[in-house]
């Protein structure tokens, strides 16, 4: 069954990390933080809560959230080491399958942005195809570092706002009595 926003305001915050703690990637720090404007009008009113939690961070802070993703196609998601969401958002568009010559060039891709940027090329997966991300990445190296940092922003928000979607329309609510 669905979960509706009178579930989501209703959980104590143990709850709201256990459910919600990886909407941004290794960030469940911002997960808690805006559990204190509960209750939310709805969902969508709670991922604006998130989304204005990190647009409020300093420069520091935004790349940091930036550096807590991992690399796609990187040595973490070959030895099973990145979480579950990130591991399907990578099958999904195809990175958990590259052939040694695409994982070469993205190596080589990522590690260029890497050392320009100071933080990881960060991209929404799910709405995206191997080819569109290569693309995407040639592009974005050449950006200025503070649209880059912006944009890698608008991504993690993206990422984020599929990742409550995934919770809130396949979970299962405890019957309440
Ligand atoms: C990711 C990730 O983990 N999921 C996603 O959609 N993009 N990482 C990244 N560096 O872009």
């Amino acid at each position: 069954m669905a979960m509706d926003i009178r579930d989501i305001n209703s959980m104590n915050y143990e709850s709201f990390l256990d459910v919600f703690g990886n909407v941004v990637e290794k960030c469940p720090v911002i997960v808690a933080a805006i559990w204190s404007r509960c209750p939310f009008l709805s969902v969508s009113d709670m991922e604006s809560s998130i989304a204005e939690f990190i647009d409020s961070l300093p420069q520091s802070g935004k790349e940091g959230i930036l550096r807590c993703h991992p690399d796609l196609a990187g040595r973490d998601l070959l030895s099973g080491k990145v979480t579950a969401e990130s591991q399907g958002e990578q099958r999904q568009a195809g990175l958990a399958s590259l052939s040694p010559g695409e994982m070469e060039r993205m190596k080589q891709l990522n590690s260029h942005y890497k050392n320009k940027f100071g933080f990881p090329f960060v991209i929404c997966a799910r709405m995206s195809n191997k080819a569109q991300i290569f693309q995407e990445l040639s592009v974005r190296v050449n950006n200025p570092p503070s649209q880059e940092l912006l944009k890698g922003i608008e991504e993690v928000k993206k990422i984020c706002h599929l990742r409550i979607q995934a919770i809130v329309s396949t979970s299962t609510q405890p019957t309440k009595l």
